[in-house]
């Protein structure tokens, strides 16, 4: 039940998809080359050489050493707390989005500047692009560019612009008559007088708008993690998924710290830029056009890898579906609803409808999980078809509402949450799920891999480990419990799955070990199941068959996007054939 407005940008979106295919592409293309190498200097460069440059560049800027000294101070500290590589990534991010965001920002910003009829439209859009919550953004910035850095430096680039331009154009706008005159006076070009006149009178104006840009990137970088960004942003959302506190407060101080520094610095470049209002010596004019000249060479060399991209990209058309590749679990996964078994006696409740009559007793809130999920959107239907009218459901992740569920546990308040198994709650917990006879939530399930449109032929040995691999009800749920009560995933995937031979020798049959079997990315949800298989899978395939495995977590939509534009090679969590119906209808 879309109105024609959603239906209107979904159109567009599709559109866009489909006719400028090609020009994404090549976007996505010129902007990983940048950030690829620049975060590679950055990752490579040893935190001690990129302190010296960042107090030379410190001291070389504001010529003052208490900021020099705070700024030196705030990346040691990034680097004791353990966040370097993360910082680095940010950083290489925010640069390569705020350097895009001024190279179109500032022309945009004298456009508006120079022309009535532009200014409004220009205005109109860039109230759009900074009031749009950001968020919304990261929708078709994963389906136009896929997961990773390159959407998220397109969303900052959208949601950090407006202030340049509109800084820019006020900078311009505020150029006291008197000199426009005067430039007018002496015969001056219309380039003349933008360059020589307007624009170092606006500088410091436009200098403030850079500054408020590269703030803004900072915190949509953040965001950005979402949709697989890597970099502080990725610790702050695991943080987040995870109810970890230590862990989001650290990052989040690592994010503050250079977002201080950032401002620091530019901010002092603003004030440079208010004292250099003097006349230029005359030797400059030469200069400055060999340097448009070097610009004009740069841009032309763009144009020309932008068209190379395009015409690479244009005929690589992979429309084939995403496919199954595999059971991970037969039978016994079933979603449902559940409560503490104490409030079950308490209430006399029984079958999902009887919950209704209680709605005060649990806040009139059903804790659910993350918004995605399969579960969610079978809880909306259990909600309509058992008449839950007075509650609604809440999301937050599996972590956020096993805190909720352990918070209530210990004293014994009444609540009601959204539960499946196979989980290690169920083992934790005294839990009783509620009746569905209406099937709101299906038969029990399996949970299935599946793979990356062409994994089949690209890659036989995964398709005939996938096909091994499987687990009983029983062993499955060990696994879980067993993940669960030791602290450290990957030690306990490793103790479980060594401890089970038989196990390995099943999935492994027909498959032998061969080194430099090349990289596979699976992709997870934050789910005790997706964590549990993934992370043997990931064991097995590295130890026992010789590929290098990159496990990304993101959100569920985010998973089944980037594994049918074949980001992710494959998931081992497809709750089917109820719970993920929704994706895998759309992806095949
Ligand atoms: N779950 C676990 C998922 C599938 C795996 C039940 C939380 C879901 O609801 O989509």
């Amino acid at each position: 039940m879309v109105s024609p407005v959603g239906m209107f940008a979904e159109q567009a979106v599709d559109f866009i998809e489909q006719y400028f295919g090609w020009l994404l592409g090549a976007i996505s293309e010129v902007l990983t080359w940048p950030l690829n190498l620049l975060e590679g200097v950055l990752c490579g460069m040893s935190p001690v050489l990129f302190m010296v440059i960042l107090i030379a560049v410190s001291l070389l800027i504001t010529r003052r050493l208490s900021t020099t000294l705070f700024a030196g101070i705030s990346f040691c500290i990034i680097y004791w707390m353990g966040y370097w590589e993360s910082a680095m990534i940010t950083l290489s991010m925010v640069i390569i989005s705020a350097l895009v965001a001024i190279t179109i920002g500032i022309p945009l910003g004298i456009w508006s500047a120079k022309s009535e009829t532009a200014n409004p439209v220009i205005k109109a859009l860039m109230d759009f692009m900074q009031t749009m919550p950001a968020f919304v953004y990261l929708i078709p910035a994963v389906i136009f560019f896929g997961l990773g850095m390159v959407p998220g430096v397109v969303a900052t680039v959208i949601f950090a612009m407006p202030p340049i331009v509109r800084l820019t154009n006020l900078g311009i706008r505020q150029v006291p008559a008197e000199m426009n005159e005067v430039a007018d006076a002496f015969g001056s070009t219309g380039w003349q007088k933008l360059t020589k006149v307007q624009m170092p009178e606006a500088t410091p104006s436009i200098m403030a708008g850079i500054n408020q840009c590269i703030m803004l990137s900072l915190s949509m970088v953040v965001i950005s993690a979402m949709i697989g960004c890597e970099g502080l942003g990725q610790d702050i959302v695991y943080a987040l998924s995870r109810v970890d506190v230590a862990l989001g407060f650290e990052a989040g101080l690592a994010v503050v710290l250079i977002a201080m520094v950032l401002d620091r610095l530019t901010q002092a470049l603003n004030r440079n830029a208010g004292g250099m209002k003097r006349a230029e010596p005359a030797g400059r004019t030469k200069r400055r056009k060999v340097t448009a000249m070097k610009i004009g060479a740069v841009l032309a060399v763009l144009i020309l890898l932008v068209a190379g991209a395009a015409v690479f990209h244009a005929d690589d058309g992979n429309n084939a579906g995403i496919t199954k590749m595999g059971t991970v679990l037969d039978s016994g996964a079933q979603c449902g609803l559940a409560v503490p078994t104490y409030t079950a006696e308490e209430y006399g409740l029984e079958y999902i409808s009887d919950l209704e009559e209680y709605a005060d007793d649990f806040d009139y809130e059903i804790v659910g999980i993350d918004a995605g999920a399969g579960i969610m959107s079978s809880t909306e239907n259990a909600i309509n078809q058992y008449g839950l009218s007075s509650f609604k459901l809440v999301s937050s992740s599996e972590s956020g509402m096993l805190t909720s569920l352990k918070n209530a546990y210990a004293s014994e308040k009444a609540i009601v949450v959204t539960m499946w198994t196979p989980h290690w709650a169920n083992g934790v917990y005294d839990l009783t799920f509620l009746k569905d006879p209406d099937l709101a939530y299906g038969e029990a399930e399996s949970i299935e891999s599946w793979g990356r449109p062409g994994l089949v032929s690209d890659d036989p040995v995964i398709a005939q480990v996938l096909s091994n691999y499987e687990y009983s009800t029983t062993e499955f749920n060990d696994l879980l419990s067993y993940i669960d009560s030791s602290g450290d995933t990957s030690a306990a995937v490793e103790q479980w799955t060594e401890a089970h031979q038989d196990l390995l020798a099943k999935w492994l049959a027909g498959t032998e070990y061969k080194a430099g079997r090349g990289e596979i990315t699976i992709g997870l949800v934050n789910w005790a199941d997706a964590i549990g298989s993934s992370n043997v899978l990931k064991y097995v395939l590295e130890k026992y068959v010789g590929y290098d495995v990159e496990l990304t977590e993101l959100n569920v939509g985010v998973m089944y996007q980037g594994l049918s534009d074949g980001e992710i090679d494959l998931i081992t969590t497809a709750w089917l054939p109820i719970t993920h119906a929704q994706y895998i209808e759309k992806y095949t």
